[in-house]
């Protein structure tokens, strides 16, 4: 297919969906994105990304001042104009841990609306296994249109991993299910605009959409795996840590390292959808329930490993609300857990983060203070391995009881200037 003619659509400018757009608009294809968020859509059309991720704010920047990307909340309008669509859309869960399917479901009854013969419609919105299949087709199929004769559906999950996203999404291989063949074929064509990693084409909807769950569910479960070493560790005073980085020396071992907890969209929430399948055909998928269980519940291991060391501590800084270093996003972050517990132990909380705005951080009902201030409170606990901590020195929090959650610091030369100084994995009592 010859893309020089044509305009994408693309159904969601976030994290994932405006790169996209603009690693597309940036190889001269024409891009109208859509989206509901009118702030969003004023942004990029002034070439602003309102977001941080290395590298997208010049490609926006370019995009837009090449007439390459332009965005709009008319989505109708965007499925009425584009050939190809693709939708990039949250998918959150509901309070019972099932797949929020409502902006997938919004944008597709939007695409059905303008979707024409020869129209290609990709899903990259991470979804519960045969979504595409038994609510997407049917769906786009009530515009009178045969899926696979009439218009071309595939799945293509999106793997690029926050604060590296441009080059992950121009360098990983991709993953591509289509209807059918001719599905596939013409989504392969596109992404190779897009990716020089290698494309692989899976079976089928279903299996595509499986990948990305079991790649995001392989890592809760590790992370799981860890948390639960670490725990063993603390009791028979081993530092896990290091434990960890001698046994990854074996060539078929893979240990990830233990935290606080994991956040960020994806990884705490895609593991549901495994298990929501399962169920639904009479599995239990325990292991990965439990990991859920074990990963969520660390903040508390946090707050156990304070109350141990707990005389005389009355103030306590979190330090790093985002979900993981050097980010400035605090989905799902176990930053807000761990604030909780400690607000509900009667402790007085602040907050530090280099990167996160202040607004945000005080979302979370405490007091953002600067990096310096937050050193005077009698415990500091660290949570977001930003590079910025990876640089604070034993003289900087003398006579505070020092918790860290990542292993970013050097806990034998904290304990030989005689900071108390416990870690996750590494607790001396
Ligand atoms: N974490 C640990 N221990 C580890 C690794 C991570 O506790 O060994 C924690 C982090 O601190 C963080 C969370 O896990 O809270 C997730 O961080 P991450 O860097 O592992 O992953 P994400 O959520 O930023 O991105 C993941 C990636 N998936 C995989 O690596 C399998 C990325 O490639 C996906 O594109 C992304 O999810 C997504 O959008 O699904």
């Amino acid at each position: 297919m010859n893309f020089d003619n044509k305009q994408i659509g693309i159904f969601g400018l976030g994290h994932i969906g405006l790169p996209t757009a603009a690693i597309l608009a940036n190889n001269n294809i024409h891009v109208l994105g859509a989206d509901v968020n009118e702030n969003t859509v004023n942004n990029i059309n002034q070439g602003i990304c309102n977001f941080e991720e290395p590298g997208l704010n010049s490609l926006v920047k370019d995009a837009v001042k090449n007439n390459y990307l332009s965005a709009t909340t008319d989505l109708e309008y965007v499925a009425n104009t584009c050939d190809i669509i693709i939708v990039i859309v949250p998918t959150p869960i509901f309070e019972n841990k099932k797949a929020d399917l409502t902006y997938v479901i919004s944008a597709c009854e939007s695409i059905k609306k303008g979707l024409k013969k020869g129209n290609l419609v990709i899903i990259e919105s991470t979804v519960p296994p045969e979504t595409g299949i038994n609510v997407i087709k049917p769906l786009l199929e009530e515009s009178g249109l045969i899926c696979g004769e009439d218009f071309y559906l595939s799945y293509s999950p999106e793997r690029a991993l926050p604060n590296n996203t441009i080059y992950e999404m121009t360098h990983n291989a991709r993953i591509i299910g289509g209807f059918n063949e001719k599905s596939a074929d013409l989504t392969a064509q596109l992404y190779s605009y897009i990716t020089q990693g290698e494309i692989i084409k899976v079976k089928n909807i279903t299996s595509a959409e499986m990948v990305k769950l079991m790649e995001n569910t392989y890592r809760d479960v590790n992370i799981a795996l860890s948390n639960e070493l670490a725990k063993i560790c603390e009791k028979i005073n081993v530092n896990a840590n290091e434990v960890i980085n001698a046994a990854n020396y074996h060539p078929r071992v893979n240990l990830h390292t233990p935290g606080p907890g994991v956040g960020g969209h994806c990884i705490p929430i895609d593991p549901y959808f495994l298990i929501e399948i399962a169920e639904k055909y009479g599995e239990t998928a325990k292991l990965i329930s439990d990991s859920r269980l074990i990963n969520d519940s660390m903040p508390d291991h946090v707050l156990s490993i304070l109350s141990k060391f707990n005389d005389g501590i009355s103030t306590v800084s979190v330090l790093g609300i985002a979900y993981k270093g050097n980010v400035d996003d605090v989905r799902e972050t176990p930053s807000k857990k761990l604030i909780e517990l400690l607000i509900k132990n009667g402790y007085r909380v602040v907050a530090n983060d280099p990167i996160v705005k202040k607004e945000v951080i005080e979302t979370f009902n405490l007091d953002s203070v600067s990096y310096e201030d937050s050193l005077k409170s009698d415990c500091i606990i660290i949570m977001t391995d930003h590079d910025m901590y990876k640089e604070l020195k034993p003289e900087q929090v003398k006579d505070k009881l020092v918790i860290s959650t990542k292993p970013i610091l050097d806990s034998d030369k904290f304990r030989e200037s005689g900071i108390n100084f416990q870690a996750i994995g590494d607790i001396v009592l």
